[in-house]
């Protein structure tokens, strides 16, 4: 290697890492904002933060083709934002104004976006694995290479969905990769009251679908985790599970006094809060200095102040189009 490649590759890993802190403090301060304008009553119903999860969606998108399809549920803000659906179409859909991704009819946790291959943003715990097994199955049988992530929480293990989805996408070799976020907690419910075995990642294996669980806090490890299961199931058409090990630093919703865990835990869990983890291993390499951090925060609140801006402006839908795509015609 020539010393000109070796410096071009090193700008381009600088630039590589310095995106995927932008992506995740993106998603913090949307999410911090949001959670402001909802106290004064902008944002109504329920709204899910990912505080504390951002290297999940960040590490986990990044070796997914505009081709390939992703399923969310309810705490989608940071799938949305890092699979690139523009902030201010998201703040809009918070606000319920016609400008939204969903057209405002879907809120917080109906984020839609076809063209991005987005399908949602599911409320139903569970409810987007089995559409997830049904986009790799019509994918699989139009020839197409193509891979489904499917994200969903530690919850959702304990649905019956689950069951089925590695089932079938294991039977019918489906190229799905599922990638739980375990935080530990479903609502106000420890995984070890729910769960007869907290090793989520080895149930996946009960399936004969290969699985690995994952430090969630640590977006490299993600990112490469990731990168090397998609491309199996990419080559293979057989999903694999990955467990990503990871700690909401907020409450369930907004609505939450968040009566089942303590302080001292959570004041724990952001001693490993993925952000300034990634900030300090960049500073270590020498490949972030105090001007780079200021540029990225201050043009992050600029795109997130243009969101609310956005978001502000826009009309509500017109009464006339209430039952409008209300049914299929
Ligand atoms: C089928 C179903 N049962 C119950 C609920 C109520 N509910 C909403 S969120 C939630 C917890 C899900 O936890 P998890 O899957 O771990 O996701 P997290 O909120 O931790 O991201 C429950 C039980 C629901 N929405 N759907
Ligand atoms: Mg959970």
């Amino acid at each position: 290697m020539t010393a000109r490649t070796t410096r071009s590759s090193s700008a381009a890993k600088k630039q590589h890492y310095l995106d995927l802190l932008r992506q995740m403090l993106l998603i913090r301060r949307f999410e911090e904002r949001s959670s402001d304008v909802y106290q004064v009553g902008k944002i109504r119903g329920f709204l899910h933060l990912y505080i504390g999860e951002e290297g999940v969606a960040v590490g986990a998108m990044q070796t997914l083709t505009p081709e390939d399809a992703i399923v969310s549920t309810y705490r989608e803000h940071g799938h949305a934002l890092a699979r690139g659906m523009p902030a201010n179409e998201l703040m809009a859909e918070l606000y319920g104004k016609a400008t939204g991704c969903s057209k405002g009819r879907g809120g917080s946790m109906h984020f839609f976006d076809a063209e991005r291959r987005f399908y949602g943003g599911y409320a139903i715990v569970g409810g987007g694995l089995p559409i997830a097994v049904g986009l790799a199955l019509a994918d699989k049988l139009m020839g197409r290479k193509r891979v489904t992530a499917c994200f969903f929480g530690d919850g959702a293990v304990a649905e019956g969905e689950f069951h089925e989805s590695l089932n079938l996408a294991k039977l019918w070799n489906l190229p799905v990769l599922f990638v739980c976020e375990n935080n530990l907690y479903a609502m106000g419910t420890a995984l070890a009251v729910s769960h007869s075995v907290t090793d989520l990642a080895s149930k996946a294996q009960a399936y004969g679908v290969p699985s690995q669980a994952i430090d969630g806090m640590d977006v490299l490890a993600i990112e490469a985790a990731t990168s090397e299961a998609a491309a199996r199931v990419r080559a293979s058409d057989g999903p694999e599970m990955l467990e990503m090990r990871t700690y909401r630093f907020r409450g369930h919703s907004l609505a939450d006094p968040e009566l089942y865990r303590t302080k001292e835990e959570v004041e724990r869990w952001k001693e490993h809060d993925p952000i300034p983890a990634f900030i300090q291993k960049l500073r270590d390499l020498q490949l972030l200095g105090d001007p780079d951090l200021e540029q990225i925060e201050a043009s992050v609140k600029q795109e997130v102040e243009a969101a609310v801006a956005f978001a502000e402006a826009s009309p509500w839908e017109p009464l006339e189009d209430l039952t409008k795509d209300v049914t299929a015609s």
